[in-house]
């Protein structure tokens, strides 16, 4: 019996990292969702489980942890009995690299988001609540990055550096894809977790023909060996409302010419 809870968001990728590993190992969690859009994370009970004002947030019987990519490597270590990981150092080392790779693109991931789509939500609300929105952030970097992407989406650079990153970041995961298939040796395990929120991030955004059969044949049959796993729809489909992604893909393909343009240039 386990004590789990969760604080999460349905289609933030680093909660879907987390659900997808706790379902890998049919682990039963209470769910408490903080709405992003609404700024929840910025609660202050919420931010003394999680000073960073991020999701996701595991709380056990014992402590608070935050940090989705060492949130899967306890699962793994709490939890082994279905492993999530190789038993070969190097290939351990190896899945351990593209965990890093997804944690260091984490941020572009966050900004063609914001940038291509979710920009339009903050955009309605009046230039008060924008502000608002925008200086509860703590980071000073995260909050320049923020008003300036809300105001010019893909003009700003940075959304167009992200956009660059994105394309690259494909283009390295079909180079690099082991012959196994997997990124955690010879199944499912914390490297697929890491990344793949990251590429049906894309492909929500309208972006899928990056890594369609024609463009890039191993990435597209790892992602539907992943979406094809028995815990996939629990983890992602059923927790991503249909109306977002309806949100992400009218807006991912109003600019997709454009943004594809900018992923070449
Ligand atoms: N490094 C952190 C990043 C967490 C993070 O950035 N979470 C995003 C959702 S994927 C979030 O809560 N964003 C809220 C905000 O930026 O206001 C982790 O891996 O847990």
């Amino acid at each position: 019996m386990t004590n789990l809870t969760l604080y999460h968001n349905g289609p933030s990728t680093c909660s879907q990292k987390v659900r997808l590993i706790l379902g890998l190992k049919g682990l039963e969690y209470e769910s408490k969702l903080i709405d992003l859009i609404q700024g929840e994370q910025h609660d202050p009970e919420y931010v003394k489980l999680n000073p960073n004002h991020v999701v996701p947030t595991l709380v056990t019987s014992d402590s608070v942890l935050i940090e989705s990519s060492l949130i899967i490597e306890y699962l793994e270590d709490a939890y082994p009995e279905i492993s999530a990981k190789p038993k070969d150092p190097e290939q351990i080392h190896q899945m351990r690299l593209w965990i890093k790779n997804a944690d260091t693109f984490h941020q572009f991931g966050g900004l063609i988001t914001y940038g291509i789509a979710v920009r339009n939500l903050i955009l309605a609300k009046s230039p008060e609540e924008r502000e608002a929105d925008i200086n509860i952030i703590p980071d000073p970097l995260k909050r320049k990055n923020r008003r300036e992407l809300v105001e010019k989406g893909i003009e700003s650079e940075a959304v167009q550096d992200a956009i660059k990153k994105s394309f690259a970041f494909v283009k390295k995961l079909e180079l690099e894809l082991p012959d196994s298939g997997w990124l955690s040796g010879s199944s499912f395990g914390l490297g697929d977790a890491a990344v793949v929120p990251y590429v049906t991030r894309m492909e929500h955004l309208a972006l899928g023909e990056i890594f369609d059969q024609n463009s890039s044949p191993k990435v597209s049959n790892w992602l539907q060996r992943i979406k094809e796993l028995p815990f996939y729809k629990s983890a992602v489909d059923d927790q991503i409302p249909e109306l977002l992604i309806g949100m992400l893909n009218k807006f991912g393909s109003e600019l997709k010419d454009d943004v594809i343009k900018i992923m070449n240039s």
